[in-house]
């Protein structure tokens, strides 16, 4: 086991050179032009620069760890039909739109995976320079600085993320934006994860979302003692495209009874 967690230690080291190379890459693709395509609606975009930063990662890793597997956005999860051994669940940029509307506010995320454990998280912030990463059992950290647990917290103190398309498809979310201090909406959910971790927002939640938007950042609450479930409070899969809250322990039953329980505070 400690061979094996040496072992791991390297392939934590070696992943964040990739992310930093990948990031220079995307910084610089920025500034040039690319082609921007839309996937299923208007509201689903990719671009060449999401697709080489997978194939980027696909062949360092069928390099140096040829035993790993990658499940990508961009079409290498289409591989990966269970989480046995190692598996490496990437977003080369989560924030797409963001990233090609803002030039800023998106992230790379991976989670990386062993017998279907995460072990390793990283969330990177590219233009922000921000780095969050964590390894099981060793905390979570933003640039090298440990981040604490989560501090008890309520909800009338909360502020929250979520997407204004998911209150017009239901209308319950409403209620949460009574009873918290605030709702924040910044489109790049695995940042949004990597928020709740380090208690800049306390919940984040969503409809739908694949294992590749949330590895990275449940890697990371899971070390600082953050909750993440499906609406229906049940344990994330990451094999399947499930909604999402992940929250700060403290209110996030409060967050599913507030939604669900018409009977609760209003
Ligand atoms: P993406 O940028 O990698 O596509 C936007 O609210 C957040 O939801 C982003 O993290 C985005 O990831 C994610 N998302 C997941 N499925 C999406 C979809 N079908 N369309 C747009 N964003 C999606
Ligand atoms: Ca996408
Ligand atoms: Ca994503
Ligand atoms: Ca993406």
């Amino acid at each position: 086991v400690t061979k094996e967690v040496e072992t791991l230690e390297k392939v934590k080291q070696q992943a964040e050179e990739w992310i930093r190379e990948a990031a220079l890459y995307i910084k610089k693709e920025m500034k040039g032009s690319f082609a921007v395509n839309t996937k299923a609606h208007q509201h689903d975009l990719v671009t060449d620069v999401d697709k080489n930063v997978e194939a980027f990662f696909l062949e360092k890793l069928s390099e140096t760890f040829p035993t790993h597997r990658l499940m990508g956005e961009e079409g290498s999860f289409e591989q990966i039909k269970d989480l046995s051994g190692i598996v490496w669940i990437l977003d080369p940029i989560d924030g797409t739109i963001n990233f090609v509307h803002q030039e800023s506010n998106f992230a790379i995320s991976i989670g990386i995976f062993l017998e279907g454990e995460p072990i390793i998280g990283f969330v990177y912030d590219v233009m922000r320079d921000e780095l969050f990463s964590s390894f099981k059992g060793n905390g979570a950290y933003l640039n090298g600085e440990p981040l604490p647990k989560l501090p008890k917290n309520a909800l009338n103190e909360s502020i929250l993320s979520f997407n204004a398309g998911w209150m017009l498809k239901d209308r319950r979310l409403e209620k949460l934006v009574h009873s918290s201090r605030g709702i924040r909406s910044y489109g790049v959910a695995a940042l949004e994860m990597a928020y709740v971790a380090s208690g800049r927002l306390d919940a984040y939640i969503s409809f739908n979302l694949a294992p590749w938007d949330i590895a990275g950042g449940y890697a990371l609450l899971q070390e600082v003692g953050g909750k993440a479930t499906n609406f229906r409070g049940e344990a994330l899969n990451f094999l399947e495209k499930d909604t999402l809250i992940a929250a700060n322990p403290w209110i996030h039953d409060e967050i599913i009874n507030t939604i669900y329980n018409q009977d609760n505070k209003q």
